[in-house]
């Protein structure tokens, strides 16, 4: 007997995609025809690129790999194919152009629609549960948070607009909290969705450690680099130090001095800096450096998780800080509802059973961990998915950012990314460990 209800997995599957192509055509309908084909940073693909890609692999999945039929297009597959050609490579590519690029990816939709109707959600690996159609709605969010990093990185006025966070009053709870030490359950069996890198559930032991109750926000980082935390390499790791020396980095990505005050470019605004929002678009380094700073240093992977879903009362790991419930807007920052961080403290609703807020949402959080395989992991469906980024190059960010759809979230989701990257949404909260506390 499966342990889950495959009509409501069904009715997801349906949801999620319809909901992905929404907000695909949002980020792609809101800039002209050039806008779309223009390279707006070496780091991105035009945005065309990501809309066939994302119907490309769809097509792959749900129309050749689940229902076995011909492809629609075979010569684009290699355009499409992120391994075969680097980001900055791909406006020369003969890309189709974006009127193509909409009707390839609504005909591969309207075809996905018709295999989700007479697809049974038992009897295969890659269609139990629905996999394939929760993995491709999640791969169509993935790529719409890149679209919107992107946005993020073009030049020109603004484009897209959503309304701000509700404004908070000031967090004045605890600073920290402590997490006894002891082991956990790690990662998912049971997640239908989940993907191959956070299964399978393993325990891990974590010592007694204590993490911050929220992000780090702009105002505790302009307190570090007003004390000369960019140019002391104490704080840095010498491949940080060399870095950040070599790339005249003082402050982080899209942030200018004027004056007395931090001023920043939001999609194509300016504004003041706001202290009181979780820091956004550092990288590894920066993190890292900021923590060795303030006398702490990055959680690992495993005290992240053990912070997000172990509940102290029950000792099991839920799937969300705030329970099994899936995330609604009380619970967090996603879904890019808003085009920003909401202020440290936010989401009391959303909190871990220990009083850890923010966890899910707003930024993504650097960890100390190279990304690794748990034990037992398989890869599935496709190596190309995590296993050739196992490895020490790539650091783990877990919770998720504004931008993250639910979809593509959980407290077992895992990110990872280049040590230097920040065009990303990536912020961080610090830890320290807590023997004899
Ligand atoms: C897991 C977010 C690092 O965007 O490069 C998209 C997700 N994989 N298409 C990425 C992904 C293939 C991936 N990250
Ligand atoms: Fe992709």
């Amino acid at each position: 007997e499966p342990a889950y209800d495959a009509e409501a997995l069904r009715e997801r599957a349906l949801a999620t995609l319809v909901a992905a192509r929404e907000r695909t055509a949002l980020l792609t309908d809101c800039v002209d025809g050039p806008d779309l084909t223009a390279q707006h940073s070496p780091l991105m693909s035009p945005l065309v690129w990501d809309l066939a890609h994302i119907g490309n692999q769809e097509e792959q999945w749900l129309l050749r790999a689940v229902a076995g039929q011909e492809a629609i297009r075979p010569e684009i597959d290699s355009l499409y194919d992120a391994f075969e050609h680097p980001r900055a490579e791909r406006p020369k590519l003969p890309l189709l152009p974006p009127e193509e690029a909409r009707r390839y990816a609504a005909d591969v939709r309207g075809r996905a629609l018709d295999v989700l109707e007479r697809t049974a959600f038992h009897g295969s690996d890659l269609t139990e549960a629905g996999f394939a159609f929760g993995m491709v709605a999640q791969h169509e969010q993935q790529h719409d948070e890149t679209m919107l990093i992107t946005h993020q990185l073009r030049k020109g006025p603004r484009a897209l607009v959503a309304p701000d966070p509700e404004p908070v009053p000031p967090y004045d709870g605890p600073a920290e909290v402590l997490v006894p030490g002891g082991p956990f359950t790690m990662g998912t069996s049971t997640e239908p969705w989940a993907l191959d890198n956070e299964r399978p559930a393993h325990r891990r032991e974590v010592a007694p450690f204590l993490i911050d109750t929220t992000p780090v926000t702009n105002g505790a980082y302009q307190a570090f680099i007003a004390d000369g935390g960019y140019q002391d390499p104490r704080w840095w790791t010498p491949e940080g130090w060399a870095h950040i020396q070599r790339n005249a980095i003082s402050a982080p990505l899209f942030w200018r001095r004027d004056g007395g005050q931090w001023l920043r470019r939001r999609f194509g605004v300016t504004e003041a800096v706001p202290p009181e929002e979780p820091v956004v678009h550092v990288c590894w380094y920066e993190a890292d450096a900021y923590a060795r700073w303030a006398g702490r240093r990055l959680p690992t992977e495993a005290e992240w998780e053990k912070a997000a879903r172990y509940d102290p009362a029950t000792g099991r790991s839920t799937r969300y800080p705030w329970g099994d419930a899936d995330p609604g807007p009380e619970h967090a920052n996603l879904g890019q509802r808003h085009l920003r961080p909401a202020p440290a403290g936010s989401y009391p609703a959303g909190q871990s059973p220990l009083g850890v807020r923010q966890l899910i949402g707003d930024v993504w959080e650097w960890t100390a961990s190279d990304l690794a395989p748990y034990p037992g992991f398989r890869a599935f469906p496709y190596r190309e998915y995590s296993e050739v980024f196992f490895g020490p190059e790539y650091k783990v960010l877990r919770g998720g950012s504004f931008a993250v759809d639910a979809v593509a979230c959980r407290g077992t989701f895992r990110n990872w990314d280049y040590p230097v990257r920040r065009q990303i949404f990536s912020g961080f909260r610090t830890a320290r460990s807590a023997e004899g506390v």
